[in-house]
């Protein structure tokens, strides 16, 4: 670690510690996430939205995480770059079921925001003397989830961990987009939320974080819940009309994905700068998803 980033990462610290908890209360999640197997640490989901509009408090966030020996796991989505770059080509956005319809002409600019994006958020790491990994394929073995009317769209059907294993080996942050490959190699675009949980399934983390631009889940007055309890809240959040449909998609996808997971694990929604506040407090912060 050079001086700069030295005296960055103390001056981090000391702002955390003064501004969000007790050392004690800092120390003793640091140790709880430090006996846990690399793997089962944290993934971080990061919206596309969140690489566009909030790079710095994201790489200063994960570099942080390195900085106090941890590694976690993120993956990330391209969705308003997709957007952008499409209308740029001509190409009319069309969505089935909150999924992106994508021609052959179309999966060349997913192939390639893809790339572009990953590689942006592993230089910005890097640029933060922070390692990271770029993995843009073998993750996500997949299918056509339904040619006709999806096109170039897959559906996850395996999570290879090697390249990840082999990234956390070296102490590195593994960077993973969501672009799927069928047995044949045929790359598919992957909605990003759907590749994260196929993620975490198959990993079983202790924590899931999905960093957005909201920063959680917003009440009818645009405020941040601090946490939903699922097997007492949900239907009747479900009923509330001020739900709209992005967040319905997401709570219904995290009720899935806690089904599926051990008591243990947990998953919230919060912004970037945030998330050491997430992982170390009692507080948290965001919204914390329970069961
Ligand atoms: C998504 C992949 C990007 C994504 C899409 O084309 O927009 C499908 O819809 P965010 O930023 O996480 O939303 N794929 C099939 O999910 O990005």
């Amino acid at each position: 670690m050079n001086d700069t980033r030295d005296i960055q990462t103390r001056q981090t610290i000391v702002r955390l510690l003064s501004s969000m908890a007790s050392a004690k209360e800092i120390s003793q999640y640091l140790k709880r996430f430090s006996q846990l197997d690399a793997k089962r640490f944290a993934v971080v989901k990061v919206g596309g939205a969140v690489l566009r509009d909030d790079l710095e408090a994201l790489t200063s966030s994960l570099a942080f995480l390195q900085d106090v020996g941890l590694t976690p796991i993120v993956i990330h989505g391209a969705g308003p770059q997709l957007d952008d770059e499409m209308a740029a080509a001509g190409i009319t956005k069309q969505t089935v079921n909150g999924l992106r319809v994508t021609s052959p002409e179309a999966l060349a600019i997913v192939r390639r925001v893809f790339q572009s994006q990953n590689l942006k958020l592993v230089e910005a790491l890097q640029a933060f003397d922070a390692r990271a990994t770029s993995i843009v394929s073998g993750v996500f073995e997949s299918e056509y989830l339904d040619r006709d009317t999806y096109g170039l769209v897959g559906e996850v059907k395996r999570v290879n961990l090697a390249p990840i294993e082999a990234s956390l080996r070296a102490g590195s942050i593994p960077v993973i987009a969501s672009l799927g490959e069928t047995a044949g190699g045929q790359i598919l675009n992957v909605n990003a939320d759907f590749a994260a949980n196929e993620l975490v399934q198959k990993l079983q983390p202790y924590k899931i974080v999905f960093l957005t631009g909201t920063g959680g889940l917003l009440d009818d007055g645009g405020k941040v819940i601090d946490s939903i309890n699922l097997s007492t809240e949900y239907e009747h959040l479900m009923s509330q009309p001020w739900i709209n449909g992005g967040m319905r998609v997401k709570i219904e996808q995290i009720k899935d994905l806690l089904d599926k997971l051990p008591l243990t694990s947990s998953v919230s929604i919060t912004k970037p700068a945030e998330l050491a506040k997430e992982l170390f407090t009692h507080k948290g912060s965001g919204t914390l998803v329970r069961r």
